[in-house]
């Protein structure tokens, strides 16, 4: 990185907040406005919240001069995304009390709450900690939640593979006071020359940081889509260790060439005890080498572009103070869940519900939010687990409460949503309007119609049970991971998409633009022949994805490191 370069302005920012505390405090006490400085907003990202506004009613506001409808989304730190149900019981109390009454399941395995307004940040924070959950570092320039395979019937290696999300997550928590001072009444450290942040410093990270950990053949978790994941090498239902892979990521600009979505690569093998360690150490080689200049190259996946694979490994392990072993062999079959109930060798009970755009609302049709509400009431035992595709497990259901989560389900037609075609049942929206400030096209509340348009093609074609992956996003930043969908939508404008086709099902490569700035309306008309020609030429078992590279409505992405990672 050349030195001449000017820091980007988050930098000294970090380095005079005092360890993130910054004006927080006074400013979240000060209720004369519902918004925080442009200072705090970077700030308040590292404790999990960020600063929105209703943006279905700023020109409205802006028209009658009235400040913009500010409140705050707030993000929990969940590793693996399992909570108890008297977790689940109090989120949803959280979310009534303090929020517009919604829960947002994330693409992150996290709880998100949004509308919380400043006059109860604090107190909402303050009882996400009572009933021991926390929005330490759920955003900012540090590592985020962990991901995990939410699966508890798969094998008894999940149990350890979330263990670790657990164990690398708790590592990686920034040690500053701060967050229990602002929020949880904690003592006031006097001097900063007491504390010490031993992993990140004063200036954290460049960027924010995500990892996940895998257990094939599931890569739920998108892998390649992450800066750092380990993937489970498993024999026997006993973990050998976890491959590595580094420098994944989604998020892109229109019109910026030097931004661009990039699959993560596939660089070692490493026995479990040391996966921390590694963790640590890839955070150290990104707060090193990482690009402090410039934010929207800071990620980890342009470290590593710009070093090669192997160059970052070689530096890797230099901080390591040993070799890597070779990858070893690994296979996924898909990136979606299964939906449905699952029955453990324990006679325990997994259901995994799906939960459209992640979003656990009660609509007078579909009471989905009050009926999850009674089965974690009457929850003795078990949990909630959030996947990475927006959904839900109720896992580890005993037999003697089997009959009655059943007689809830029925009655709150909480199995209704599984009698849609596998298309939808493997989409993905992220949030977009009418709370993320960043976005240019709707997105959750758009793609369940669109899907409805598309099923009229996709039933007259019998592909009712074909699962096609389909994710849309409101801007290029990729929050639903939208570029290795087999059809991704990325908003460009109000009411228009570019077109992406040809990801892989399992996540393993990217698609590639197919149309630029379609109308909504009319992209049922550009891929309904798509989709028809599909289900009438595709060859035994062919993917959709694959498929189209295959008929050459696209061609096959060759650059950089795109193609089939699986190692054979
Ligand atoms: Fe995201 C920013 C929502 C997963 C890439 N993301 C945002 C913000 C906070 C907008 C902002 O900065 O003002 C969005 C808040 C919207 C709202 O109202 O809730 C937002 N991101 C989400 C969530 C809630 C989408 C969802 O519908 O589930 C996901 C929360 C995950 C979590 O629990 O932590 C979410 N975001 C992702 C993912 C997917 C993933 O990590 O698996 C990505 C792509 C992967 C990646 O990081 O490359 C992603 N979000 C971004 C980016 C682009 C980063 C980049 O490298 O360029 C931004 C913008 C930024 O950071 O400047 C962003
Ligand atoms: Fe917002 Fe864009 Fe992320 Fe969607 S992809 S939530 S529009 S930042």
């Amino acid at each position: 990185m050349s030195e001449e370069k000017k820091l980007s302005a988050n930098e000294p920012l970090k380095i005079n907040s005092n360890y993130l505390r910054g004006n927080l405090a006074e400013e979240f006490a000060d209720v004369s406005t519902g918004a925080i400085s442009a200072d705090s907003q970077q700030l308040s990202k590292f404790h999990g919240m960020y600063l929105q506004d209703d943006r279905d009613v700023r020109a409205g506001r802006r028209k009658k001069k009235l400040e913009k409808a500010y409140s705050f989304l707030i993000r929990v730190r969940m590793p693996g995304g399992v909570v108890t149900p008297t977790q689940w019981l109090e989120m949803d109390r959280l979310s009534d009390e303090f929020a517009n009454g919604t829960l947002k399941l994330t693409t992150r395995q996290a709880f998100q709450l949004h509308g919380v307004i400043k006059r109860n940040l604090v107190r909402t924070i303050k009882e996400i900690n009572d009933a021991a959950l926390d929005t330490i570092a759920a955003c900012g320039d540090v590592n985020r939640n962990v991901m995990c395979n939410p699966n508890p019937h798969l094998s008894s290696a999940h149990a350890e593979a979330l263990k670790l999300s657990h164990d690398i997550s708790t590592h990686l928590l920034p040690q500053t006071g701060a967050y229990h001072e602002i929020f949880l009444d904690g003592e006031k450290v006097i001097s900063s020359e007491e504390e010490e942040e031993p992993i990140y410093g004063k200036t954290y990270l460049p960027r924010k940081f995500k990892i996940t950990v895998a257990v094939p053949p599931s890569n739920d978790v998108d892998i390649y889509a992450h800066c750092l994941s380990f993937i489970a090498i498993i024999e026997d239902e006993k973990i050998l260790g976890y491959n590595v892979s580094v420098g994944g990521g989604m998020g892109m600009s229109h019109g910026q060439k030097d931004t661009f979505p990039r699959l993560a690569d596939v660089i070692g093998f490493i026995t479990p005890e040391k996966a921390v360690d590694v963790a640590e150490k890839v955070v150290l080689v990104q707060r090193d080498f990482g690009d402090r200049t410039n934010r929207k190259h800071a990620r980890l996946k342009y470290t590593v572009e710009r070093m090669g694979p192997d160059g970052f490994r070689d530096k890797l392990e230099e901080y390591l103070g040993y070799q890597l072993e070779p990858a070893r062999e690994f296979a996924f079959d898909t990136n979606g869940d299964r939906f449905g109930w699952t029955e453990d060798a324990n006679g325990n009970s997994h259901l995994n519900l799906f939960i459209a755009g992640g979003r656990v609302i009660d609509s007078p049709a579909y009471p989905m939010k009050t009926g999850l509400r009674k089965i974690a009431e009457i929850l003795d035992k078990g949990d909630f687990r959030l996947t990475a595709n927006q959904n839900l497990m109720i896992a580890n259901v005993t037999p003697k409460k089997r009959a009655e989560v059943d007689a809830l389900l029925t009655e709150y037609k909480l199995m209704d949503s599984h009698q849609r075609s596998a298309l939808r049942l493997n989409s993905i929206a992220c949030v977009a309007l009418p709370t993320c400030g960043l976005a240019l096209a709707e997105s959750e509340r758009y793609l369940p119609d669109l899907i409805t348009e598309l099923e009229e093609s996709i039933e007259a074609s019998g592909l009712r049970h074909d699962a096609i992956t389909i994710r849309m996003t409101g801007c290029p930043n990729g929050c639903g991971r939208p570029f290795i969908a087999e059809i991704g939508f990325v908003g460009k404008a109000p009411g228009k998409y570019n077109v992406y086709l040809g990801g892989g099902f399992y996540g393993q490569r990217l698609n590639k633009l197919y149309r630029e700035s379609v109308p909504g309306g009319e992209i049922k008309a550009l891929l309904a022949p798509i989709i028809e020609d599909y289900a009438k030429q595709r060859h035994d078992g062919e993917r959709f994805g694959d498929f189209v590279i295959r008929a050459g409505y696209i061609k096959a992405t060759t650059a950089g490191n795109n193609f089939h990672k699986n190692i054979s």
